[in-house]
Protein backbone atom coordinates (compact mmCIF):
# COMPACT_ATOMS: atom_id res chain seq x y z
CA UNK A 1 0.00 0.00 0.00
CA UNK A 2 2.31 2.72 -1.48
CA UNK A 3 0.68 6.67 -0.97
CA UNK A 4 3.12 9.00 -2.39
CA UNK A 5 0.60 11.66 -3.55
CA UNK A 6 -2.60 11.56 -2.15
CA UNK A 7 -3.98 12.24 1.60
CA UNK A 8 -7.56 12.08 0.91
CA UNK A 9 -10.07 9.73 1.24
CA UNK A 10 -13.03 8.59 -1.43
CA UNK A 11 -16.37 7.22 -0.83
CA UNK A 12 -17.94 5.73 -3.33
CA UNK A 13 -21.54 4.93 -3.33
CA UNK A 14 -23.05 1.68 -5.51
CA UNK A 15 -26.67 2.52 -5.72
CA UNK A 16 -29.28 2.93 -8.77
CA UNK A 17 -31.96 5.32 -8.36
CA UNK A 18 -33.63 3.64 -11.05
CA UNK A 19 -33.47 0.57 -9.29
CA UNK A 20 -35.21 2.18 -6.07
CA UNK A 21 -38.90 3.05 -5.16
CA UNK A 22 -36.99 5.96 -3.13
CA UNK A 23 -33.76 7.79 -3.11
CA UNK A 24 -31.67 9.79 -0.54
CA UNK A 25 -27.76 10.02 0.02
CA UNK A 26 -26.90 7.66 2.12
CA UNK A 27 -26.64 8.80 5.84
CA UNK A 28 -24.35 6.03 6.86
CA UNK A 29 -21.41 7.60 4.83
CA UNK A 30 -22.76 11.21 5.06
CA UNK A 31 -21.85 10.02 8.94
CA UNK A 32 -18.63 8.97 8.00
CA UNK A 33 -17.52 11.70 6.25
CA UNK A 34 -18.70 13.87 9.31
CA UNK A 35 -16.34 11.88 11.80
CA UNK A 36 -13.53 12.19 9.65
CA UNK A 37 -14.36 15.89 8.85
CA UNK A 38 -13.91 16.71 12.61
CA UNK A 39 -10.46 14.79 13.03
CA UNK A 40 -9.10 16.97 10.17
CA UNK A 41 -9.37 14.47 7.54
CA UNK A 42 -10.75 15.51 3.81
CA UNK A 43 -12.61 12.89 1.73
CA UNK A 44 -14.95 13.09 -1.67
CA UNK A 45 -17.56 11.15 -2.57
CA UNK A 46 -18.31 9.42 -6.26
CA UNK A 47 -22.26 9.21 -6.20
CA UNK A 48 -23.05 6.53 -8.78
CA UNK A 49 -26.91 6.73 -7.61
CA UNK A 50 -27.49 8.63 -11.38
CA UNK A 51 -24.22 7.46 -13.00
CA UNK A 52 -25.28 4.27 -14.36
CA UNK A 53 -22.01 3.98 -16.98
CA UNK A 54 -19.81 4.54 -14.11
CA UNK A 55 -18.29 7.73 -15.75
CA UNK A 56 -17.01 8.86 -12.55
CA UNK A 57 -15.21 5.28 -11.99
CA UNK A 58 -14.12 5.27 -15.91
CA UNK A 59 -12.73 9.16 -15.46
CA UNK A 60 -10.43 8.43 -12.37
CA UNK A 61 -7.17 10.35 -12.55
CA UNK A 62 -4.84 7.37 -13.22
CA UNK A 63 -1.68 9.30 -12.39
CA UNK A 64 -2.99 9.67 -8.61
CA UNK A 65 -1.46 6.26 -7.00
CA UNK A 66 -2.31 5.15 -3.21
CA UNK A 67 -5.65 6.28 -2.91
CA UNK A 68 -7.56 5.34 0.29
CA UNK A 69 -11.12 4.75 -1.48
CA UNK A 70 -14.24 3.05 1.07
CA UNK A 71 -17.22 1.64 0.11
CA UNK A 72 -20.57 1.21 1.75
CA UNK A 73 -23.29 -1.06 0.25
CA UNK A 74 -26.63 -3.38 1.01
CA UNK A 75 -26.38 -7.33 -0.26
CA UNK A 76 -28.17 -5.61 -3.19
CA UNK A 77 -25.14 -4.07 -4.82
CA UNK A 78 -22.46 -6.50 -4.30
CA UNK A 79 -22.17 -7.58 -7.88
CA UNK A 80 -21.80 -3.75 -8.33
CA UNK A 81 -19.43 -3.30 -6.05
CA UNK A 82 -16.82 -6.09 -7.39
CA UNK A 83 -16.89 -4.30 -10.55
CA UNK A 84 -16.20 -0.51 -9.05
CA UNK A 85 -13.79 -2.09 -7.26
CA UNK A 86 -11.65 -3.79 -10.20
CA UNK A 87 -12.49 -0.28 -11.86
CA UNK A 88 -10.57 1.40 -8.77
CA UNK A 89 -7.45 -1.01 -8.82
CA UNK A 90 -7.28 -0.71 -12.34
CA UNK A 91 -6.76 2.88 -12.18
CA UNK A 92 -4.39 2.75 -8.85
CA UNK A 93 -3.10 -0.48 -8.24
CA UNK A 94 -1.44 0.75 -5.22
CA UNK A 95 -4.84 2.04 -3.50
CA UNK A 96 -6.37 0.91 -0.79
CA UNK A 97 -9.97 -0.26 -0.66
CA UNK A 98 -11.96 -0.50 2.71
CA UNK A 99 -15.52 -2.09 2.39
CA UNK A 100 -18.33 -1.56 4.80
CA UNK A 101 -21.91 -1.19 5.42
CA UNK A 102 -24.84 -3.97 5.98
CA UNK A 103 -23.46 -6.32 3.25
CA UNK A 104 -19.64 -6.58 4.65
CA UNK A 105 -21.18 -6.57 8.20
CA UNK A 106 -23.19 -9.61 7.73
CA UNK A 107 -21.04 -11.33 4.91
CA UNK A 108 -17.22 -9.96 6.05
CA UNK A 109 -15.54 -13.27 4.57
CA UNK A 110 -17.51 -13.17 1.21
CA UNK A 111 -16.52 -9.53 0.76
CA UNK A 112 -12.78 -10.15 1.66
CA UNK A 113 -12.91 -12.73 -1.01
CA UNK A 114 -13.66 -9.56 -3.88
CA UNK A 115 -10.58 -9.16 -5.81
CA UNK A 116 -9.50 -5.96 -4.58
CA UNK A 117 -10.73 -5.67 -1.63
CA UNK A 118 -8.03 -4.96 0.93
CA UNK A 119 -9.86 -3.97 4.18
CA UNK A 120 -13.54 -5.19 5.49
CA UNK A 121 -15.09 -3.53 8.67
CA UNK A 122 -18.06 -4.62 10.67
CA UNK A 123 -20.86 -2.40 12.35
CA UNK A 124 -20.67 1.62 12.98
CA UNK A 125 -17.91 3.02 11.13
CA UNK A 126 -18.16 6.55 12.86
CA UNK A 127 -15.41 6.16 15.33
CA UNK A 128 -13.23 2.92 13.58
CA UNK A 129 -13.06 4.89 10.09
CA UNK A 130 -11.02 7.78 10.96
CA UNK A 131 -8.63 5.27 13.02
CA UNK A 132 -7.83 3.08 9.93
CA UNK A 133 -7.42 6.18 8.04
CA UNK A 134 -5.23 7.68 10.27
CA UNK A 135 -3.33 4.22 10.33
CA UNK A 136 -2.81 4.21 6.85
CA UNK A 137 -1.70 7.36 5.92
CA UNK A 138 0.61 7.73 9.06
CA UNK A 139 1.82 3.82 7.68
CA UNK A 140 0.51 2.45 11.28
CA UNK A 141 -0.18 -1.18 11.68
CA UNK A 142 -3.78 -2.06 10.73
CA UNK A 143 -3.10 -5.13 13.14
CA UNK A 144 -3.38 -2.62 16.42
CA UNK A 145 -6.92 -1.75 15.25
CA UNK A 146 -9.38 -4.15 16.74
CA UNK A 147 -13.02 -5.29 14.75
CA UNK A 148 -11.53 -5.14 11.29
CA UNK A 149 -10.29 -8.05 8.73
CA UNK A 150 -7.35 -7.09 5.95
CA UNK A 151 -5.69 -8.70 3.48
CA UNK A 152 -1.64 -8.92 4.29
CA UNK A 153 0.56 -11.18 1.94
CA UNK A 154 -2.05 -12.75 0.68
CA UNK A 155 -3.33 -14.17 4.07
CA UNK A 156 -6.76 -12.41 5.62
CA UNK A 157 -5.82 -11.04 9.20
CA UNK A 158 -9.11 -10.95 11.67
CA UNK A 159 -8.33 -8.66 14.51
CA UNK A 160 -11.36 -9.17 16.19
CA UNK A 161 -14.77 -11.05 15.48
CA UNK A 162 -17.02 -8.68 16.91
CA UNK A 163 -16.68 -4.74 15.89
CA UNK A 164 -15.60 -2.34 18.23
CA UNK A 165 -18.89 -1.00 19.66
CA UNK A 166 -17.93 3.04 21.43
CA UNK A 167 -20.70 5.11 20.42
CA UNK A 168 -22.52 5.22 23.57
CA UNK A 169 -24.03 8.56 23.34
CA UNK A 170 -25.47 9.31 19.70
CA UNK A 171 -25.69 13.04 20.08
CA UNK A 172 -21.72 13.00 20.55
CA UNK A 173 -22.05 12.32 16.71
CA UNK A 174 -21.87 15.57 14.16
CA UNK A 175 -24.47 15.82 11.99
CA UNK A 176 -24.39 14.00 8.70
CA UNK A 177 -22.66 15.64 5.71
CA UNK A 178 -25.11 15.22 3.11
CA UNK A 179 -24.01 18.05 1.13
CA UNK A 180 -20.99 15.89 -0.29
CA UNK A 181 -23.99 14.35 -2.48
CA UNK A 182 -25.70 15.87 -5.69
CA UNK A 183 -28.18 16.85 -3.81
CA UNK A 184 -29.94 19.12 -6.45
CA UNK A 185 -30.40 15.68 -8.52
CA UNK A 186 -31.75 13.79 -5.95
CA UNK A 187 -34.69 16.29 -5.50
CA UNK A 188 -35.19 16.48 -9.61
CA UNK A 189 -35.43 12.37 -9.77
CA UNK A 190 -38.24 12.78 -6.93
CA UNK A 191 -40.00 15.90 -8.11
CA UNK A 192 -39.87 17.56 -4.14
CA UNK A 193 -37.46 18.64 -1.91
CA UNK A 194 -36.62 16.20 0.34
CA UNK A 195 -33.95 14.45 2.45
CA UNK A 196 -33.72 12.08 5.46
CA UNK A 197 -32.65 12.10 8.97
CA UNK A 198 -32.38 9.21 11.52
CA UNK A 199 -32.94 9.57 14.85
CA UNK A 200 -31.93 6.15 16.46
CA UNK A 201 -30.17 2.67 15.88
CA UNK A 202 -31.08 -1.06 16.19
CA UNK A 203 -34.16 -2.63 16.29
CA UNK A 204 -36.16 -4.57 19.35
CA UNK A 205 -38.22 -6.64 16.83
CA UNK A 206 -37.23 -9.98 15.42
CA UNK A 207 -38.63 -10.20 12.68
CA UNK A 208 -37.18 -13.04 10.71
CA UNK A 209 -36.56 -11.76 7.07
CA UNK A 210 -34.40 -9.12 9.01
CA UNK A 211 -32.69 -10.42 12.24
CA UNK A 212 -29.93 -10.63 13.45
CA UNK A 213 -28.87 -7.35 10.39
CA UNK A 214 -29.81 -4.67 12.44
CA UNK A 215 -27.93 -5.76 16.43
CA UNK A 216 -24.73 -7.27 13.73
CA UNK A 217 -24.28 -3.45 12.62
CA UNK A 218 -25.27 -1.51 15.47
CA UNK A 219 -25.38 -4.03 18.40
CA UNK A 220 -28.69 -5.29 20.13
CA UNK A 221 -29.20 -2.24 21.85
CA UNK A 222 -31.92 0.20 20.61
CA UNK A 223 -30.30 3.54 21.10
CA UNK A 224 -31.95 6.88 20.31
CA UNK A 225 -30.20 10.57 20.22
CA UNK A 226 -32.08 13.28 21.82
CA UNK A 227 -35.31 15.07 20.65
CA UNK A 228 -33.36 18.37 21.04
CA UNK A 229 -30.58 16.88 18.59
CA UNK A 230 -33.41 15.39 16.05
CA UNK A 231 -34.74 18.75 15.97
CA UNK A 232 -31.76 20.65 15.80
CA UNK A 233 -30.29 19.10 12.93
CA UNK A 234 -33.52 19.30 11.19
CA UNK A 235 -33.62 22.91 11.72
CA UNK A 236 -30.27 22.89 10.18
CA UNK A 237 -31.07 20.76 6.65
CA UNK A 238 -34.86 22.31 6.31
CA UNK A 239 -33.40 25.85 5.74
CA UNK A 240 -30.07 25.03 4.21
CA UNK A 241 -31.84 22.75 1.70
CA UNK A 242 -35.07 24.80 1.63
CA UNK A 243 -37.43 21.35 2.25
CA UNK A 244 -40.44 20.60 1.08
CA UNK A 245 -40.51 17.54 3.29
CA UNK A 246 -37.93 14.95 5.08
CA UNK A 247 -38.12 11.61 6.29
CA UNK A 248 -37.38 9.89 8.89
CA UNK A 249 -35.26 6.99 8.54
CA UNK A 250 -35.42 4.90 11.24
CA UNK A 251 -37.08 1.08 10.84
CA UNK A 252 -39.79 2.57 13.75
CA UNK A 253 -39.83 6.14 14.48
CA UNK A 254 -42.55 5.60 16.76
CA UNK A 255 -40.93 2.55 18.91
CA UNK A 256 -40.59 4.97 21.99
CA UNK A 257 -43.89 7.50 21.60
CA UNK A 258 -42.99 9.39 24.52
CA UNK A 259 -40.04 11.08 22.72
CA UNK A 260 -41.92 10.59 19.08
CA UNK A 261 -44.42 13.15 21.04
CA UNK A 262 -40.65 14.92 22.56
CA UNK A 263 -39.76 15.74 19.02
CA UNK A 264 -43.23 16.91 17.26
CA UNK A 265 -43.77 18.73 20.89
CA UNK A 266 -39.81 20.35 19.69
CA UNK A 267 -40.91 20.60 16.26
CA UNK A 268 -44.42 22.67 16.94
CA UNK A 269 -42.08 25.08 19.52
CA UNK A 270 -39.47 25.70 17.04
CA UNK A 271 -42.59 26.82 14.71
CA UNK A 272 -40.69 24.30 11.80
CA UNK A 273 -42.99 24.37 8.65
CA UNK A 274 -42.07 21.59 6.94
CA UNK A 275 -44.03 18.36 6.04
CA UNK A 276 -42.58 15.17 7.03
CA UNK A 277 -42.80 11.11 6.69
CA UNK A 278 -42.15 7.92 8.80
CA UNK A 279 -42.16 4.27 9.28
CA UNK A 280 -44.08 3.24 12.71
CA UNK A 281 -45.46 0.85 14.39
CA UNK A 282 -49.24 -0.07 14.17
CA UNK A 283 -48.88 -0.12 17.96
CA UNK A 284 -49.78 3.73 17.97
CA UNK A 285 -51.85 6.07 20.69
CA UNK A 286 -54.45 8.52 19.50
CA UNK A 287 -52.28 10.91 21.21
CA UNK A 288 -49.10 10.48 19.61
CA UNK A 289 -50.78 10.21 16.13
CA UNK A 290 -52.25 13.86 16.82
CA UNK A 291 -49.83 15.55 18.27
CA UNK A 292 -47.66 14.06 15.33
CA UNK A 293 -50.53 15.38 12.95
CA UNK A 294 -49.90 18.98 14.56
CA UNK A 295 -46.11 18.68 13.98
CA UNK A 296 -46.63 18.12 10.24
CA UNK A 297 -46.94 14.47 9.96
CA UNK A 298 -48.29 13.97 5.96
CA UNK A 299 -47.32 10.14 5.85
CA UNK A 300 -47.05 7.17 8.00
CA UNK A 301 -45.91 3.98 6.46
CA UNK A 302 -46.54 0.45 8.49
CA UNK A 303 -44.51 -2.42 7.93
CA UNK A 304 -48.29 -4.36 8.10
CA UNK A 305 -47.08 -7.83 6.06
CA UNK A 306 -49.77 -10.40 6.39
CA UNK A 307 -53.13 -10.59 7.30
CA UNK A 308 -52.96 -14.11 8.49
CA UNK A 309 -52.03 -14.14 11.87
CA UNK A 310 -50.58 -17.46 11.31
CA UNK A 311 -48.09 -16.00 9.13
CA UNK A 312 -47.33 -13.19 11.47
CA UNK A 313 -46.13 -15.64 13.71
CA UNK A 314 -43.87 -17.21 11.29
CA UNK A 315 -41.92 -14.21 10.71
CA UNK A 316 -42.29 -13.32 14.49
CA UNK A 317 -44.08 -9.86 14.08
CA UNK A 318 -45.46 -9.12 17.27
CA UNK A 319 -48.19 -7.21 16.36
CA UNK A 320 -52.23 -8.06 16.23
CA UNK A 321 -54.63 -7.80 13.17
CA UNK A 322 -56.80 -5.16 15.28
CA UNK A 323 -53.92 -2.96 16.38
CA UNK A 324 -53.00 -2.60 12.26
CA UNK A 325 -56.90 -2.00 11.23
CA UNK A 326 -56.95 0.69 14.74
CA UNK A 327 -54.00 2.07 13.32
CA UNK A 328 -55.10 2.70 10.13
CA UNK A 329 -58.33 3.91 11.24
CA UNK A 330 -56.64 6.79 13.86
CA UNK A 331 -54.03 7.93 11.06
CA UNK A 332 -56.82 8.33 8.39
CA UNK A 333 -59.07 10.45 10.75
CA UNK A 334 -56.54 12.65 11.75
CA UNK A 335 -55.65 13.07 7.62
CA UNK A 336 -52.75 11.46 7.03
CA UNK A 337 -51.90 9.66 4.33
CA UNK A 338 -51.59 6.04 5.11
CA UNK A 339 -48.98 3.33 3.20
CA UNK A 340 -49.27 -0.17 3.79
CA UNK A 341 -45.93 -2.74 3.56
CA UNK A 342 -47.03 -5.90 2.06
CA UNK A 343 -45.42 -9.58 1.49
CA UNK A 344 -46.28 -12.91 -0.33
CA UNK A 345 -44.59 -15.60 -0.25
CA UNK A 346 -43.42 -15.96 3.30
CA UNK A 347 -42.83 -19.54 4.94
CA UNK A 348 -46.44 -20.73 5.45
CA UNK A 349 -47.58 -18.99 2.74
CA UNK A 350 -50.65 -20.24 1.30
CA UNK A 351 -53.76 -19.10 -1.17
CA UNK A 352 -55.64 -18.69 1.84
CA UNK A 353 -53.39 -16.72 3.83
CA UNK A 354 -52.86 -14.05 1.25
CA UNK A 355 -56.80 -14.13 1.06
CA UNK A 356 -56.67 -12.68 4.54
CA UNK A 357 -53.86 -10.62 3.63
CA UNK A 358 -56.63 -9.09 0.90
CA UNK A 359 -59.73 -8.84 3.18
CA UNK A 360 -57.16 -7.17 5.36
CA UNK A 361 -56.37 -4.46 2.76
CA UNK A 362 -60.17 -3.97 2.27
CA UNK A 363 -60.64 -3.41 6.08
CA UNK A 364 -57.44 -0.88 6.15
CA UNK A 365 -57.80 0.57 2.75
CA UNK A 366 -54.26 2.51 2.65
CA UNK A 367 -53.77 5.44 0.73
CA UNK A 368 -51.23 2.86 -1.38
CA UNK A 369 -49.32 -0.45 -0.78
CA UNK A 370 -45.74 -1.99 -1.64
CA UNK A 371 -46.06 -5.40 -2.22
CA UNK A 372 -42.80 -7.38 -1.71
CA UNK A 373 -41.95 -11.20 -2.38
CA UNK A 374 -40.14 -12.61 0.68
CA UNK A 375 -36.71 -12.42 -0.11
CA UNK A 376 -34.34 -14.54 1.86
CA UNK A 377 -31.43 -11.96 2.69
CA UNK A 378 -28.44 -14.06 3.84
CA UNK A 379 -27.24 -13.43 6.98
CA UNK A 380 -30.88 -13.75 8.28
CA UNK A 381 -32.91 -15.83 10.32
CA UNK A 382 -35.18 -16.89 7.36
CA UNK A 383 -32.34 -17.74 5.10
CA UNK A 384 -30.98 -19.84 7.61
CA UNK A 385 -34.22 -21.31 8.21
CA UNK A 386 -35.04 -21.97 4.62
CA UNK A 387 -31.25 -23.09 4.35
CA UNK A 388 -32.34 -25.80 6.48
CA UNK A 389 -35.05 -27.18 5.20
CA UNK A 390 -34.32 -27.17 1.46
CA UNK A 391 -36.25 -23.96 0.66
CA UNK A 392 -33.74 -21.66 -0.63
CA UNK A 393 -33.93 -21.37 -4.73
CA UNK A 394 -29.92 -21.21 -4.99
CA UNK A 395 -28.39 -21.99 -1.81
CA UNK A 396 -25.03 -22.39 -3.29
CA UNK A 397 -24.39 -19.25 -5.65
CA UNK A 398 -27.54 -16.34 -4.79
CA UNK A 399 -27.54 -14.14 -7.16
CA UNK A 400 -26.62 -11.14 -4.91
CA UNK A 401 -27.88 -8.36 -8.29
CA UNK A 402 -31.81 -9.60 -7.84
CA UNK A 403 -32.10 -9.15 -4.20
CA UNK A 404 -34.44 -6.20 -4.80
CA UNK A 405 -38.06 -7.18 -3.50
CA UNK A 406 -39.11 -6.54 -6.95
CA UNK A 407 -36.84 -8.71 -8.51
CA UNK A 408 -38.19 -12.07 -7.50
CA UNK A 409 -35.07 -14.47 -8.52
CA UNK A 410 -34.74 -15.32 -4.79
CA UNK A 411 -38.23 -16.33 -3.60
CA UNK A 412 -38.59 -18.82 -0.96
CA UNK A 413 -39.34 -22.42 -2.39
CA UNK A 414 -42.61 -22.75 -1.09
CA UNK A 415 -44.74 -26.42 -0.48
CA UNK A 416 -48.31 -24.78 -1.31
CA UNK A 417 -47.49 -22.67 -4.03
CA UNK A 418 -45.15 -21.99 -7.20
CA UNK A 419 -43.54 -19.22 -8.13
CA UNK A 420 -45.75 -18.58 -11.45
CA UNK A 421 -48.57 -18.68 -7.97
CA UNK A 422 -46.27 -16.36 -5.52
CA UNK A 423 -46.00 -14.01 -8.81
CA UNK A 424 -49.67 -14.16 -9.50
CA UNK A 425 -51.47 -13.75 -6.21
CA UNK A 426 -48.45 -10.64 -5.26
CA UNK A 427 -50.54 -9.08 -8.33
CA UNK A 428 -53.61 -10.00 -6.88
CA UNK A 429 -52.54 -8.22 -3.53
CA UNK A 430 -51.65 -5.04 -5.71
CA UNK A 431 -54.70 -5.11 -7.12
CA UNK A 432 -57.32 -5.30 -4.59
CA UNK A 433 -54.81 -2.71 -2.66
CA UNK A 434 -55.37 -0.30 -6.01
CA UNK A 435 -58.91 -1.13 -6.03
CA UNK A 436 -59.51 -0.71 -2.12
CA UNK A 437 -56.94 2.65 -2.27
CA UNK A 438 -58.89 5.57 -0.27
CA UNK A 439 -56.82 8.64 -1.86
CA UNK A 440 -59.38 11.41 -2.29
CA UNK A 441 -61.52 11.56 1.38
CA UNK A 442 -57.95 11.87 2.42
CA UNK A 443 -56.94 14.36 0.29
CA UNK A 444 -59.67 16.29 1.00
CA UNK A 445 -59.40 15.65 5.04
CA UNK A 446 -55.87 17.19 4.13
CA UNK A 447 -56.74 19.84 2.37
CA UNK A 448 -59.46 21.05 4.90
CA UNK A 449 -57.03 21.11 7.86
CA UNK A 450 -56.38 24.93 9.20
CA UNK A 451 -52.88 24.01 10.32
CA UNK A 452 -52.37 22.01 6.86
CA UNK A 453 -53.43 24.87 4.65
CA UNK A 454 -50.99 27.24 6.52
CA UNK A 455 -47.92 24.78 6.23
CA UNK A 456 -48.90 24.78 2.59
CA UNK A 457 -49.08 28.15 2.51
CA UNK A 458 -45.92 29.09 4.27
CA UNK A 459 -43.94 26.22 1.60
CA UNK A 460 -45.20 28.01 -1.04
CA UNK A 461 -44.14 30.97 -0.11
CA UNK A 462 -40.21 29.81 0.77
CA UNK A 463 -40.75 27.62 -2.53
CA UNK A 464 -43.00 28.57 -5.30
CA UNK A 465 -42.60 25.46 -7.50
CA UNK A 466 -44.57 24.11 -4.30
CA UNK A 467 -47.83 24.82 -5.96
CA UNK A 468 -46.72 22.50 -8.94
CA UNK A 469 -45.76 19.44 -7.23
CA UNK A 470 -48.94 19.75 -5.35
CA UNK A 471 -50.71 19.37 -8.39
CA UNK A 472 -48.59 16.69 -9.51
CA UNK A 473 -49.30 15.04 -6.77
CA UNK A 474 -52.73 15.28 -6.26
CA UNK A 475 -53.00 14.51 -10.26
CA UNK A 476 -50.95 11.59 -9.75
CA UNK A 477 -52.95 10.23 -7.37
CA UNK A 478 -56.01 10.88 -8.91
CA UNK A 479 -55.28 8.79 -11.94
CA UNK A 480 -52.45 6.45 -11.13
CA UNK A 481 -53.52 3.05 -10.54
CA UNK A 482 -50.14 1.89 -8.85
CA UNK A 483 -48.68 4.96 -7.02
CA UNK A 484 -45.46 5.05 -6.44
CA UNK A 485 -44.84 9.07 -5.00
CA UNK A 486 -41.48 8.84 -3.52
CA UNK A 487 -39.28 8.07 -6.85
CA UNK A 488 -41.21 8.61 -10.35
CA UNK A 489 -38.14 6.78 -12.19
CA UNK A 490 -38.06 3.57 -10.26
CA UNK A 491 -37.86 0.67 -12.48
CA UNK A 492 -38.50 2.79 -15.80
CA UNK A 493 -35.30 1.19 -17.24
CA UNK A 494 -34.43 -2.36 -17.81
CA UNK A 495 -31.38 -4.10 -16.84
CA UNK A 496 -28.52 -3.79 -18.59
CA UNK A 497 -26.76 -6.61 -18.14
C1 LIG B 1 -33.63 4.18 5.04
C2 LIG B 1 -33.24 2.86 4.43
C3 LIG B 1 -33.36 2.73 3.05
C4 LIG B 1 -33.78 3.89 2.18
C5 LIG B 1 -32.66 4.90 1.99
C6 LIG B 1 -31.27 4.36 2.02
C7 LIG B 1 -30.25 5.47 1.96
N1 LIG B 1 -30.00 5.99 0.80
O1 LIG B 1 -29.71 5.84 2.95
C8 LIG B 1 -34.21 3.17 0.87
C9 LIG B 1 -35.72 3.04 0.90
C10 LIG B 1 -33.79 3.83 -0.42
C11 LIG B 1 -33.58 1.80 1.05
C12 LIG B 1 -33.43 0.92 0.02
C13 LIG B 1 -32.91 -0.35 0.18
N2 LIG B 1 -32.64 -0.96 1.34
CO1 LIG B 1 -32.59 -0.11 2.95
N3 LIG B 1 -32.55 0.62 4.74
C14 LIG B 1 -32.78 1.80 5.22
C15 LIG B 1 -32.56 1.80 6.73
C16 LIG B 1 -33.92 1.67 7.43
C17 LIG B 1 -31.80 3.00 7.27
C18 LIG B 1 -30.46 3.31 6.55
C19 LIG B 1 -29.67 4.28 7.35
O2 LIG B 1 -29.69 5.45 7.06
N4 LIG B 1 -29.00 3.84 8.42
C20 LIG B 1 -28.25 4.66 9.34
C21 LIG B 1 -26.76 4.68 8.98
C22 LIG B 1 -26.03 5.55 9.97
O3 LIG B 1 -26.29 3.35 9.07
P1 LIG B 1 -25.49 2.60 7.90
O4 LIG B 1 -25.88 3.10 6.59
O5 LIG B 1 -25.56 1.17 8.15
O6 LIG B 1 -23.97 3.08 8.13
C23 LIG B 1 -23.23 2.77 9.30
C24 LIG B 1 -22.50 1.42 9.27
O7 LIG B 1 -23.09 0.45 8.43
C25 LIG B 1 -21.09 1.74 8.84
N5 LIG B 1 -20.77 1.87 7.42
C26 LIG B 1 -21.57 2.09 6.38
N6 LIG B 1 -20.85 2.18 5.24
C27 LIG B 1 -19.57 2.03 5.56
C28 LIG B 1 -18.42 2.08 4.77
C29 LIG B 1 -17.18 1.90 5.38
C30 LIG B 1 -15.95 1.93 4.53
C31 LIG B 1 -17.09 1.68 6.78
C32 LIG B 1 -15.79 1.50 7.42
C33 LIG B 1 -18.26 1.63 7.56
C34 LIG B 1 -19.47 1.83 6.95
O8 LIG B 1 -20.89 3.01 9.43
C35 LIG B 1 -22.09 3.80 9.31
C36 LIG B 1 -22.19 4.76 10.45
O9 LIG B 1 -22.18 4.10 11.68
C37 LIG B 1 -31.69 0.50 6.90
C38 LIG B 1 -31.80 -0.15 8.24
C39 LIG B 1 -30.96 0.64 9.23
N7 LIG B 1 -31.51 0.94 10.34
O10 LIG B 1 -29.82 0.99 8.98
C40 LIG B 1 -32.19 -0.36 5.75
C41 LIG B 1 -31.24 -1.37 5.12
C42 LIG B 1 -29.88 -0.76 4.94
N8 LIG B 1 -31.82 -1.58 3.80
C43 LIG B 1 -31.75 -2.79 3.37
C44 LIG B 1 -32.19 -3.23 2.09
C45 LIG B 1 -32.24 -4.73 1.86
C46 LIG B 1 -32.53 -2.30 1.12
C47 LIG B 1 -32.88 -2.61 -0.33
C48 LIG B 1 -32.09 -3.70 -1.01
C49 LIG B 1 -34.40 -2.87 -0.32
C50 LIG B 1 -34.98 -3.41 -1.59
N9 LIG B 1 -35.42 -4.62 -1.50
O11 LIG B 1 -35.02 -2.75 -2.59
C51 LIG B 1 -32.63 -1.24 -0.98
C52 LIG B 1 -31.16 -1.07 -1.40
C53 LIG B 1 -30.69 0.36 -1.30
C54 LIG B 1 -29.22 0.55 -1.51
N10 LIG B 1 -28.86 1.69 -2.05
O12 LIG B 1 -28.38 -0.27 -1.23
C55 LIG B 1 -31.12 -3.70 4.39
C56 LIG B 1 -29.71 -4.14 3.98
C57 LIG B 1 -29.45 -5.59 4.35
C58 LIG B 1 -28.26 -6.15 3.65
N11 LIG B 1 -27.99 -7.39 3.96
O13 LIG B 1 -27.61 -5.57 2.84
C59 LIG B 1 -31.21 -2.84 5.71
C60 LIG B 1 -30.09 -3.04 6.71
C61 LIG B 1 -32.59 -3.17 6.35
C62 LIG B 1 -32.63 -4.52 7.00
N12 LIG B 1 -32.85 -4.54 8.28
O14 LIG B 1 -32.48 -5.55 6.40
N13 LIG B 1 -33.21 1.59 2.34
S1 LIG C 1 -38.09 -5.54 9.87
FE1 LIG C 1 -38.14 -3.58 10.87
S2 LIG C 1 -39.28 -3.97 12.78
FE2 LIG C 1 -38.63 -5.96 12.01
S3 LIG C 1 -36.68 -6.36 13.06
FE3 LIG C 1 -36.19 -5.40 11.09
S4 LIG C 1 -36.02 -3.25 11.51
FE4 LIG C 1 -37.08 -4.18 13.24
Amino acid sequence: MNREKRQDVTFVYPTQAWRQTSVYPPLGISYLISSLKTRGLVSKVIDLAFDEDLTQLAALDREEKGGIYCISFTSAYRSMTRQIVKMIKDADPSSTVIAGGPHPTIMPEDVLAIPGVDVVVGGEGDYLLPEIVKALLSKGDLADIKGIRFKRDGKTITTSEEPKRAIIDLDDLPFPSQESFPIEEYFRQKGFRELSVITSRGCPMQCTFCKPTLDKIFGKKLRFRSAASVVDEIEMVTKKYNLDSFFFADDTFTMDQNRTIDICNEIIKRKIHTFWRCLSTVKLKKETIQIMKRAGCLSVSFGVESGSPEILRNIRKNVSIEDTIKAFKLCKEAGMITWAFLMVGNVGETRQTVEMTKALVRKMRPFGCSVAVTTPLPGTDLYEYAKSKDMLVSEEDIDFDYLFSDSYQNMLKLPDLTREEVLLLKRELEETAAQNAQRWPILMKIACNRLTIKRILRRMMKNPGFIKILFVFLVRSATIKYLNILNPAAGKKTRKN
